[in-house]
């Protein structure tokens, strides 16, 4: 028979679910190898085995999925509600829904813009704006003169607004034109052959992630340009493809934008199930590669 054997909890190989922390998390989409570096972290650190019964929705980079997967959530009455909003806004009505519901809500990688008060417990994530910063800076000292067309990411994102934002901080003079990639390699590509008619002049581009620079990269071979040389890159990240396509001098400088902390959000969420206090705000350190970059480093990257 099926039944679990005498003296079991019935529990699923590996723990007893009964006992595991119920965690409901919508993640925006797989549009990057960032997001699919993060879910795998995600996924891979909130284990039966590790105490936790986890409940993982994709919403295809669509808030309307996100929402109702944090509305299923709520229907399932899970312990801990944790999610990457897709967007910033947008999200005031679920967000008091999930407050009234009592069910604490963690908040993972990027960030919202609410009305509501004291929305969520604490928030992991990275320093968008200082990535932004830190970009601009390696510009403005290696060229400053350069003419830049910025590959945004998902408009209103706090990723998107938060790097244009430390960007322009250091170089914003030097923007000629814009637009948007959506953080994904083929929108990226598709903006870039834009920008090669509207802005013939441009001689970097910050993009900001490394799937839309690998967009540019093929909008700029396909136009007879040597991205790296004719048109500088510049972008955030720092996945395996993005290092490989600094080593091979086709990105001129990367930030990084670490995926991995899985291991944190476990931590956090067992913290949050204790009732123990946390930190409103938990920042992932980033770091940032030249093209002095190894392929050695780049072998020995897990992410
Ligand atoms: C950054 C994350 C961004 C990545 C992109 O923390 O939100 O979303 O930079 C991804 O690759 O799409």
């Amino acid at each position: 028979s099926d039944d679990p054997a005498p003296g079991s909890t019935g529990a699923t190989s590996g723990g007893d679910k009964g006992g595991n922390i119920k965690v409901g998390f919508s993640q925006l989409g797989a549009e990057s190898g960032w997001r699919t570096a993060n879910t795998e972290s995600i996924k891979a650190n909130l284990t039966a085995e590790n105490g936790f019964d986890l409940t993982f929705v994709d919403a295809q980079q669509k808030q309307e999925n996100q929402i109702k997967a944090l509305r299923d959530f709520i229907d399932q009455d899970v312990d801990i509600i944790a999610f990457s909003p897709v967007i910033e806004t947008g999200w005031d009505e679920v967000l008091q829904d999930i407050k009234d519901a009592e069910i604490p809500l963690v908040l993972v990688d990027r960030t919202v813009d609410t009305t509501v008060e004291d929305p969520y417990v604490t928030w992991i994530g990275a320093d968008f704006t200082q990535e932004g910063r830190t970009a601009g800076e390696w510009v403005k000292k290696n060229h400053p003169d350069a003419k830049i067309f910025e590959l945004q990411g998902t408009m209103g994102s706090g990723a998107q607004t938060n790097r244009q934002e430390g960007f322009r901080e250091v170089i914003g003079d030097n923007v000629i034109g814009e637009a948007s990639g959506n953080f994904t390699r083929a929108e990226g590509k598709a903006a870039v052959e834009g920008a090669l008619a509207a802005y013939p002049d441009m001689d970097l581009i910050f993009a900001h992630n490394d799937d839309m620079g690998l967009g540019a990269v093929e909008a700029l071979e396909a136009a007879g340009k040597k991205p790296g040389v004719d048109v500088k890159i510049v972008t955030v990240d720092g996945v395996r493809d993005g290092l490989q396509a600094l080593h091979d001098g086709k990105f001129n400088y990367v930030v990084e934008c670490n995926p991995a902390f899985g291991n944190q959000l476990a931590d956090l969420l067992r913290s949050v199930k204790a009732g123990e206090t946390v930190p409103k705000e938990t920042i992932v350190i980033d770091e940032a590669f030249d093209q002095t970059i190894t392929q050695e480093f780049i072998d020995a990257r897990t992410f």
